[in-house]
């Protein structure tokens, strides 16, 4: 899968408001390209002479086993792309051995997805809303429909300036909805305005003290995703939670932010061994993959490679993206030297 062709592709099927909904960042959108340029900053330090004939790209997250450190981040509305919308990214995570983390604000419900996709490994991304009685109620509906974890983002008091989203007048088309948030409320309408709706939905008094009133209400282990310190990361560990996700949002949230690249080692540092570190943002290459290991992650999540896939040729599309990436990174792995997710040390790179 070439990627740049693959999101051309997608922009051809699109709007240009979905379109630039997906592809684009917060103001001059000087994140969004550094989150790509960071990874290719890293210089690969390989070994040769090893045995080189197998490597194993499985690893476990959260105890659980996955074929590969590649999984799907949380994105919102996969309807606008593809009819079949979260279930078929559902199901192309799952035929892939990954993850797949569903987004508060998907277009299919929670007990949708896990019907469409039983046997696969389902996280709930939550934004804990100002009503915390909806938020509750969202954590109990992912907890019985048998999602594994829930992650929590934290980058998003607010929605940043997205001005490409201002200059098309992106909102959802009648009859794509956030399938999750109706009914909680008879007579409630939430809004198809994303600007609207995170200025209810969004909670900006939320503090660490989150993770522990989480912990009170649910037994699933706890993901903190948009960190990008170290003292902030040790900050949520010590709140409780199993593992923290090294995230700037893709670029969308505050402009000018480093890099998930070059936060990244600063965080697996902080955290050590006391729970998992995972990062997103600009993955593209294997090679990308492999930096990321080496620089203290335990997984890489992708966000728009996976809707680029999901828009062209749904759930065979999307599952094409992460087993090509998986492939890439194989590959990777062979030419450096290194068999196993455990042997990309920090050596790796320069
Ligand atoms: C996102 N992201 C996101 N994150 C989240 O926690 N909840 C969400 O609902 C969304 N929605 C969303 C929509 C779209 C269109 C994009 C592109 C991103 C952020 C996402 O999880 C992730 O952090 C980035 O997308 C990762 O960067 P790449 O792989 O897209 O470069
Ligand atoms: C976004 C929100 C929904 O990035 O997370 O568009």
């Amino acid at each position: 899968v070439d990627l740049a062709a693959l999101e051309a592709s997608a922009r051809e099927r699109l709007s240009e408001a979905t379109y630039s909904y997906i592809a684009g960042g917060a103001d001059d959108e000087l994140t969004l390209a550094d989150n790509v340029a960071a990874w290719s900053r890293y210089r690969l330090r390989p070994h040769v002479l090893r045995d080189v004939s197998t490597v194993d790209l499985t690893t476990s997250l959260l105890g659980t086993p996955m074929s590969s450190p590649i999984q799907v981040a949380p994105t919102a509305y996969h309807r606008l792309v593809h009819p079949d919308g979260e279930a078929a990214t559902a199901k192309a995570a799952a035929a892939a051995g990954s993850v797949f983390t569903l987004s508060t604000v998907s277009t299919v419900s929670i007990e949708d997805v896990a019907k469409a996709v039983p046997e696969g490994r389902h996280w709930f991304q939550l934004y804990v809303h100002s009503d915390r009685d909806l938020t509750i109620w969202l954590v109990q509906r992912a907890e019985a429909a048998g999602f594994s974890a829930l992650v929590l983002t934290v980058d998003t008091p607010v929605i940043g300036r997205r001005r490409r989203d201002g200059a098309t007048g992106f909102s959802l088309p009648p009859g794509i909805e956030p399938a999750n948030l109706i009914g909680f409320r008879e007579g409630r309408t939430e809004s198809t305005n994303l600007v609207d709706f995170a200025a209810t939905a969004f909670d900006p008094s939320l503090t660490v003290d989150a993770i522990g009133w989480l912990r009170e209400h649910t037994r699933l282990p706890i993901v903190v995703k948009g960190v990008l310190r170290g003292d902030d990361a040790a900050a949520c560990v010590a709140a409780g939670a199993s593992a923290v996700q090294v995230s700037n949002h893709g670029g969308r949230q505050l402009d000018g932010v480093l890099a998930t690249a070059d936060a990244l080692a600063e965080v697996a540092a902080a955290v050590g061994d006391r729970a998992e570190v995972y990062v997103d943002g600009g993955i593209r290459r294997g090679s990308d993959v492999l930096r990321a290991l080496a620089l203290g992650a335990r997984s890489v999540f992708v966000g728009r490679p996976v809707l680029w896939g999901l828009a062209n040729n749904g759930a065979d599309g999307a599952r094409a993206v992460l087993t090509d990436l998986a492939a890439e990174t194989a590959r990777a792995f062979q030419l450096a030297g290194v068999r196993s997710c455990a042997e990309a040390g920090s050596d790796l790179v320069s």
